[in-house]
């Protein structure tokens, strides 16, 4: 029985499969997937579906993507209500409809308007996978019940899981964050300069390690910094699998927490 770690899947529904298989992923195991399963990538479609009806040994965490896409799902419902549309939520035709509407709002509202579906990803559910505005409101829920980490004893390390970076109280990172869910979900090198867990080990992703001039640079391999003051070992394990087009580096990787072994899809 183990337990493992993927982050940053992005819509890469594929190569997660891959992995799963890899692994060979039973129900013995649990995995935990850190946050990013959507975006950026072609098929957020299918990571949604298969989240949304995953075993119950898989847990979810929550990524600064899956924020900003609920977050979108939320202007969509007010400018339906501030409008007065009476969208049918049943309706693909309507939720169309509904979705060029708030475009064509945040069109005119300068900066502000470029963060509505900053990716398409709404955009190719509506639009190309037939997907109604009730569908959308039910992700958002599932997104908003999602934590924002999940903590795990492995060995004798007191482990966390999370998108970006883990602290346990606000006043940890307040110089640089106004919230500490904002450092759960956008933190980088932050991550294990102001965050971290005394003799523990935290996982994340977030950082491509595959970006150059970035602290977590590593060729696209997974890249694990041991902060010594804490005892902390801290991972950054996002090796940016959905900029593989573009990059021969960059992979999915996922970490078996109990020894560290670490297995990659290039
Ligand atoms: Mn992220």
């Amino acid at each position: 029985m183990s337990t493992y770690v993927i982050s940053d899947i992005h819509g890469c529904y594929e190569e997660f499969l891959r992995m799963l298989k890899k692994i060979n992923f039973s129900d013995a195991d649990s995995l935990i997937v850190a946050g990013d399963s959507i975006e950026r990538g072609g098929h957020s479609f299918e990571m949604l579906k298969w989240i949304e009806s995953c075993p119950a040994n898989v847990q979810i965490i929550r990524g600064n993507h899956e924020e900003e896409f609920a977050a979108c799902i939320d202007l969509m419902v007010w400018l339906d209500e501030k409008e007065g549309l009476e969208t049918d939520y049943c309706s693909n035709k309507e939720t169309e409809a509904l979705y060029s509407s708030v475009k064509y709002f945040f069109k005119n509202q300068g900066e502000a308007g470029l963060y509505f579906d900053l990716y398409g990803t709404i955009n190719t559910l509506v639009n190309h996978s037939g997907v109604t505005l009730e569908e959308l409101c039910r992700w958002r829920k599932m997104i908003r019940n999602m934590p924002y980490y999940k903590e795990l004893t492995v060995g004798d390390r007191d482990c966390v899981v999370v998108h970006a970076g883990y602290a346990p109280k606000f006043e940890d990172v307040a110089a640089l964050f106004s919230r500490l869910e904002d450092f759960y979900l956008y933190a980088r090198e932050e991550s294990f300069q102001l965050g971290g867990k005394r003799h523990g080990m935290v996982i994340a992703g977030h950082t491509p390690t595959i970006s150059k001039g970035t602290f977590a640079y590593n060729q696209g391999k997974v890249f694990r910094h041991y902060e010594k003051e804490k005892d902390c070992v801290f991972y950054d394990i996002d090796c940016g699998c959905v900029f593989r087009n573009k990059n021969p580096d960059a992979g999915l990787a996922c970490i078996r927490l109990e020894d560290e072994t670490i297995f990659y899809i290039k």
